[in-house]
C-alpha cells in the first residue's frame, strides 16, 4: 500500500545487508519518487524520466508510473542478464515497487517483472501493511483480502509484514489472524453492511491466515529486521520446493 513504508523497509534493509555483509543487489521501480534514500544498484529512473512520459504522452501521475513502467519493462531482459551474470555471487536481490502499488501489481509490467525474476532465481512477495493505520477491523479486512488476492495473483511464496510497530504494536492483528471468534468480537461492533460482510470473508481469510507467513517490525527502528531474514530464508526453501516445481509443470 501506498505509504505503509516500502521505501523505509528497503532503506532498513540496505542497513542489515551492510552490516551483515550480504551480498545483495537493490532495484528501484519506483519512476516518480524523488529521492531513494538507500544506494541502489539498478534505478528505474536512470532509464526512463517519469516527468518527461507525462509531458510527451499528457499523462497524469498515476498515468506516467504506469507508462514508465511499461516502457522500463520493455528493457528488463538488459537487467535480468545483468542479475544472471552477478547471481551465483549474490546472496538476495530486493526490489522497490512504485508508491502506488496497484500500479505494479495489476499491469503487465509488473507480471512481466515479477515473471522473469521468478523464472530466473528463487524469489518471494513481502507485502507491507501500514499497522496504525489498520486497527479498524474492516479496514483490516478490505487490507487481508487485498493481499490475498495479490498471493493468488502472483503465485510465489508470500511474506506479511506488519510494519510501524514503533507506532501500534501488532498484537491485535496477529490475534484477529489465530483467532478467529476475537475478530467476530471486533466487527460486531461495526453495524453497518461492512460489518456483516467482514464477518462472513472472515471464513475466507482463514485459510489465507493459515498458510501465511507474518512479520511484525518497524522499518524505523529496525526492531523485527532479523526475523524477516529469517522468513525470507524459509521463503527461499518454498520456492524451491513448491514454487519452482509448480512454474516447471506450466
Ligand atoms: N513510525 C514509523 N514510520 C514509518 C515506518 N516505516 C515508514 N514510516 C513512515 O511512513 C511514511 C511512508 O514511508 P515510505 O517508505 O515512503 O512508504 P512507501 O510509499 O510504501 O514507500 C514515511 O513518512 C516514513 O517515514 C516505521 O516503521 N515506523
Ligand atoms: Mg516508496
Amino acid at each position: 500500500m501506498a505509504g505503509s513504508g516500502k521505501t523505509t523497509l528497503m532503506q532498513r534493509i540496505a542497513v542489515h545487508i551492510h552490516n551483515q555483509q550480504l551480498p545483495s543487489y537493490i532495484i528501484n521501480l519506483d519512476p516518480a519518487v524523488s529521492s531513494v534514500p538507500y544506494g541502489c544498484n539498478i534505478d528505474i529512473r536512470d532509464t526512463v524520466n517519469y516527468k518527461q512520459v507525462m509531458k510527451e504522452y499528457e499523462l497524469g501521475p498515476n498515468g506516467g508510473i504506469l507508462t514508465s513502467l511499461n516502457l522500463f519493462a520493455t528493457k528488463f531482459d538488459q537487467v535480468m542478464g545483468l542479475i544472471e551474470q552477478k547471481a551465483d555471487s549474490l546472496q538476495h536481490i530486493f526490489v522497490d515497487t512504485p508508491g502506488q502499488i496497484e500500479i505494479f501489481t495489476w499491469s503487465a509490467s509488473g507480471t512481466i517483472i515479477s515473471d522473469m525474476f521468478a523464472f530466473s532465481v528463487p524469489t518471494a512477495l513481502i507485502y507491507v501493511v501500514d499497522t496504525p493505520r489498520t486497527t479498524s477491523p474492516v479496514t483490516f479486512m478490505s487490507n487481508m483480502l487485498y493481499a490475498c488476492s495479490i498471493m493468488y495473483k502472483f503465485k510465489l511464496p508470500f511474506i506479511l509484514v506488519f510494519n510501524k510497530t514503533d507506532v501500534t504494536s501488532a498484537d491485535f492483528a496477529i490475534d484477529w489472524m489465530t483467532d478467529y471468534e476475537k475478530f467476530q468480537e471486533a466487527v460486531q461492533d461495526e453495524k453497518a453492511y461492512a460489518g456483516t460482510l467482514s464477518a462472513s470473508m472472515g471464513l475466507v481469510l482463514e485459510e489465507f491466515y493459515r498458510n501465511i507467513t507474518t512479520v511484525c517490525m518497524s522499518a524505523v527502528t529496525g526492531e523485527g529486521v532479523e526475523d524477516l531474514f529469517d522468513k525470507i530464508a524459509r521463503a527461499g526453501e518454498e520456492y524451491a520446493n513448491v514454487y519452482r516445481p509448480m512454474l516447471e509443470a506450466k
